[in-house]
């Protein structure tokens, strides 16, 4: 198995798409394999930049980044997305008119478009996303961009492994806009309003400038607010500018905080995931833990209260220290 996994490992870091494709499905499974095959990959990833694309349903984020994508490659970059749709209720996640986009670049060796599958992902759609553009990143891929709704705090969890967040909105969302706001605003680094050939888009621009002018005064990055027509690629030079811009600006030494704070956030998931598993794994061998089950199924106790025993009564072994 480590054989087939080394010689997978080593395709995906030769960029092979294929490899790249199946190295993704089996992150998504989530088993043992996906782990080994992180740890083969981890030390040739930290190269690529990373950016997220979010806002609200329908803003125009994939047909923003079809265009993204031809821009980049006009620069001769190589292109990683990884899309996610928590909420999507359809299997894969990707709606057709995406696939039907996208397809363009099928024959294209350097840009590899993935859609997470968006349920029953085991370990979670954040955790599976952040793994998919490591191997991305340790393909190669010189930008991987992350498009998720910006709508709750799993999109929000999902958008922290960007280097570079765009919000992308439309003009007449602005129930949207509010709702997006609490959770999203802070991290944006670039804001796009898109559809800029509807009516009321100057009028977004200002709100956005307006809202801005309240929180991002002492900061050293003053987020840029641009106008983009997806449709015609309007505005898209600019954008991909000014992705590039926020970059020479991390690199800068800004940096190197936000660079520690993400690793910083990939061991305390990873801690996370290891304790979950650890403590449940410890809990089941209790021989409380059936007969709390065998409660919970009468009714005579709730999986909270439940829980709450358990983990009181664990222990923790400092030799293992
Ligand atoms: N008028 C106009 N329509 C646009 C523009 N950009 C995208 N659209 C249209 O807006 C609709 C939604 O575009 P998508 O790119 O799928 O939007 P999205 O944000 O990826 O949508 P979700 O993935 O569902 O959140 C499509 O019908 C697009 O053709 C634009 O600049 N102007
Ligand atoms: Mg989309």
């Amino acid at each position: 198995m480590m054989q087939e996994l080394q010689q997978l490992a080593n395709n995906v870091i030769n960029g092979d798409k294929r490899s790249i494709a199946r190295a993704i499905t089996l992150i998504e499974n989530n088993g043992e394999k996906a782990q080994r095959l992180i740890a083969l990959l981890y030390p040739h990833t930290g190269k690529t930049h990373i950016v997220g694309i979010t806002g609200p349903g329908g803003s125009g984020k994939s047909t923003l980044i079809e265009k993204i994508i031809s821009e980049l490659r006009r620069r001769g970059k190589t292109v990683g997305v990884v899309a996610t749709d928590p909420s999507s209720p359809f299997t894969g996640g990707a709606f057709l008119g995406d696939r039907i986009r996208m397809q363009k670049f099928t024959t294209d060796d350097d840009v590899f478009i993935r859609s997470m599958a968006t349920r029953n992902v085991p370990g979670g759609i954040a955790k599976a996303t952040r793994e998919a553009v490591m191997v991305l990143d340790a393909a190669g891929k010189d930008v991987v961009i992350v498009e998720t709704v910006g709508a709750g705090q799993a999109e929000v969890d999902i958008i922290k492994v960007a280097h570079t967040v765009v919000v992308v909105f439309a003009p007449g969302l602005g129930d949207e806009i509010q709702a997006i706001k609490a959770g999203i605003m802070e991290i944006a680094d670039i804001f796009v309003v898109n559809k800029a050939d509807l009516e009321n888009a100057n009028k977004a621009v200002t709100d956005i400038k307006a809202s801005l002018e309240l929180n991002t005064k002492e900061k050293a990055w003053k987020p840029p607010v641009l106008q983009t027509i997806a449709l015609t690629g309007e505005g898209i030079e600019q954008l991909v500018n000014e992705i590039f811009q926020h970059k020479t600006f991390l690199e800068k030494g800004a940096g190197i905080s936000k660079r520690r704070k993400k690793v910083e956030t990939e061991l305390v998931e990873a801690i996370k995931d290891k304790v979950a598993d650890l403590i449940i794994e410890k809990l089941r061998k209790k021989k409380g833990f059936n007969e709390l089950v065998e409660k919970i199924l009468n009714r005579k106790i709730d999986p909270y209260s439940a829980a709450t025993k358990l983990v009181s009564e664990l222990t923790f072994n400092q030799k293992e220290d």
